[in-house]
């Protein structure tokens, strides 16, 4: 019988000893199968003490994910929009998956992992995604209206996924134009919006929320800017994620009839950088002003010398300076 190491992970995920005779009878496999499994859990960060008499433990524990917790989080309504909910264990990406699902057949689903191998940014970067401890998540979606009828729809997004934050008590949240979700201004979670299809008929999106949970020190520096995670906070992925898709799944329902006009007050509230003074960067060019929210459609209005300019596009970023 083969096992994946999801399934010992499952045993261990308690927190406390197991040895490994006891884990291969319940699981149907020797003693040896456990202890080359558990050799892959420490490749993924994920450390398992060993005790001579006692066996193996996680220390603290594990919260895997687990499809049923989370389809008993969601109401009927969101349920019935969303069609499929698929739990993966490592992926690639699961912006990838949720994209080649939607290629096969239009509709909705959303796609969660364990982990990804190639989790990814805007502009390619990477986005650090060990296993079993943040939230990688893909909602795929069809809308009929075009890619135009879509604009400010990221910033939707991050307004949804404040809201279900702000609803397990977060405290000290705040949106960064376009795509990040801030915890006492360091980068907590980013979005990444996929668009595909026509620009007046159907067209796919994939909206890709990372989400840090409890970011293992081991995989921590790899990350290239000040980074926040909820170790403080008593928050079950499962959990988490029922949140994030009650309220993003009615938002994009929403659209296009409901634009991000509808949003923008509500978006300018979280808005971290709000009249802050930021380098606004694109590509190599630099254009230094103070951030005045975001305009009806989402893109940013910043006044630059006293003129009052807009910026859109996926590629932009910005600095705050002061
Ligand atoms: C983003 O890009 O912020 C969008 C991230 C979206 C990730 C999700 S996970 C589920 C889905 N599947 C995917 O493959 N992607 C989506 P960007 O603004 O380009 O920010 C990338 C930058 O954030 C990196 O260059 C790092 O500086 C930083 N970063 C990388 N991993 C991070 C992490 N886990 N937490 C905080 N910051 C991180």
């Amino acid at each position: 019988m083969t096992i994946s190491l999801k399934e010992i992970l499952k045993a261990l995920a308690d927190g406390q000893f197991r040895s490994g005779q006891s884990l291969g009878m319940a699981l149907g496999v020797s003693r040896a199968a456990v202890w080359k499994h558990l050799q892959q859990a420490g490749r993924l960060g994920i450390a398992v003490e060993t005790k001579a008499g006692q066996g193996y433990r996680i220390a603290g524990g594990l919260d895997l994910l687990d499809l049923d917790r989370i389809m008993l989080g969601l109401e009927e309504g969101v349920r019935r929009i969303v069609g499929r909910v698929v739990v993966l264990d490592t992926i690639d990406s699961t912006n990838n998956y949720a994209r080649s699902e939607l290629c096969k057949e239009r509709g909705w689903l959303a796609v969660l992992a364990e982990s990804q191998t190639a989790g990814r940014g805007r502009l390619g970067r990477e986005w650090v995604s060990p296993y079993g401890r943040n939230l990688y998540l893909s909602l795929g979606c069809t809308f009929a209206d075009g890619v135009t009828s879509l604009q400010g729809i990221s910033l939707v997004v991050g307004v949804a996924v404040h809201r279900a934050l702000a609803k397990l008590a977060i405290a000290g949240l705040g949106l960064k134009w376009p795509n990040d979700i801030l915890l006492n201004g360091k980068k907590l979670g980013g979005i990444l919006l996929e668009v595909a299809g026509d620009p007046a008929g159907h067209c796919e999106v994939v909206v890709g929320i990372g989400l840090n949970v409890k970011m293992p020190c081991s995989v921590a520096c790899s990350i290239s800017q000040p980074w926040a995670d909820m170790s403080g906070y008593q928050i079950t992925r499962n959990q988490l994620a029922a949140n994030i898709l009650s309220e993003l799944v009615p938002a994009l329902h929403g659209f296009p009839k409901t634009t991000f006009a509808g949003y923008r007050d509500e978006w300018q509230r979280y808005d971290a950088y709000r009249n802050a003074l930021i380098n606004v960067i694109n590509n190599d060019k630099i254009v230094q002003g103070v951030a005045r929210g975001v305009s009806d459609a989402g893109a940013l209005r910043v006044d630059v010398d006293g003129r009052d300019l807009e910026f859109s596009g996926g590629e932009i970023s910005l600095r705050r300076l002061v």
